[in-house]
């Protein structure tokens, strides 16, 4: 009996950094429970390891391992490389309002590099610079502390790989960005990638957006820089409107798959895709902003897009 591959993906993330770094309050932000802010303002100090889990997409399971941060958490973890084997990828977040623990920080990635070095880890190690809330994100000298950090763990770790997130709870997005990031390379959605770029380019869209049932982005590109609020204001609202609005038409049973609003010269699309693999099935949305004046071109370009869809979760 063949077994199904797919059927048994699991992946593991480890989350670590020094205690108060804002790792739980991350993974709380990522879950998008609603009224977050509320848990969060009660969020204790995390006992050891907090393991969590969630099924991306129907066929997988990403296991979060939230490493409690205090001191006598990280000497267990240093002396028992146990914990982190099997890592397919490590987040490591350094909280950049805290200057006093910079080196601190510094030095703990390092150790648990080690770890890693002896493990044979040969995936990026993924640096969230956390707390870097929106209003800092014009200040200069939070753009000096990222880049001083920066510089530090690239010369002491020059065997390593590594790529860098500014995040925030304050903008989710930041987050489920950084997450995405290690999502797109473990599941091999490149292709999607491209071809969402693409359509980005050729028709001109201010955006193009692929994310899941739980709002979760699998891919994004815009046309100009799109700044945080800017983010928060067009996208997430509209991501979450447009899942509301698809939700609804579910309950009253309508089967509709798309969806059109007009503004001035441009138009806001959104598509809704099932992918059916074996009995398992898949629900995208692909959301635009375009010129009206393309929008029939697009949908013809979105209609093929199910192919590439389905070549990657079939
Ligand atoms: N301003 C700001 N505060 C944050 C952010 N993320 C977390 N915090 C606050 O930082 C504090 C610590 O957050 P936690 O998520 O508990 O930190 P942790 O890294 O899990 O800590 P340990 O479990 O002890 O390792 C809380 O008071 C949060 O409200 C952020 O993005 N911006
Ligand atoms: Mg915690």
């Amino acid at each position: 009996m063949t077994i199904d591959k797919r059927e048994i993906n699991e992946f593991k993330l480890v989350i670590a950094g020094l205690d108060n770094a804002g790792k739980s309050s991350a993974l709380i932000a990522l879950r998008k429970k609603y009224n977050f802010y509320e848990r969060v303002k009660n969020l204790k100090p995390t006992i050891k390891i907090d393991y969590s889990s969630f099924k991306f997409l129907e066929t997988y399971r990403i296991n979060l391992w939230d490493m409690g941060g205090q001191k006598k958490f990280r000497k267990i973890y240093i002396s028992n490389p146990i914990y982190f084997t099997e890592t397919n990828y490590i987040y490591y977040l350094i909280d950049i309002q805290d200057e006093i623990k910079f080196e601190k920080s510094v030095k703990y990635l390092h150790d648990l590099l080690n770890i890693y070095r002896d493990l044979d880890y040969s995936n990026e190690v993924i640096i969230c610079f956390n707390k870097y809330d929106p209003k800092f994100k014009y200040s200069e000298d939070f753009f000096d502390r990222a880049e001083m950090i920066k510089n530090l763990i690239l010369s002491q770790n020059k065997d390593m790989k590594f790529k860098f997130f500014d995040t925030s709870y304050y903008d989710i997005s930041s987050i489920s960005k950084a997450i995405s990031y290690s999502l797109d390379k473990l599941l091999n959605l490149e292709v999607i990638d491209i071809g969402l770029s693409k359509i980005v380019n050729q028709f001109s869209c201010s955006y193009a957006i692929l994310y899941t049932a739980s709002g979760l982005i699998i891919s994004d590109h815009y046309m100009d820089v799109m700044d945080i609020r800017a983010f928060e204001e067009k996208i997430s609202s509209r991501i979450n409107e447009d899942l509301e609005f698809f939700q609804r038409l579910k309950d009253e049973d309508v089967k509709i798959d798309d969806r059109v609003a007009l503004s001035e010269d441009r138009t806001e699309y959104v598509k809704r895709y099932s992918i059916i693999s074996g009995n398992i099935e898949n629900i995208f949305y692909i959301g635009i902003s375009a010129p009206t004046s393309k929008i029939n071109e697009i949908k013809i370009e979105l209609e093929k897009f199910r192919k590439i869809l389905l070549s990657a979760f079939m």
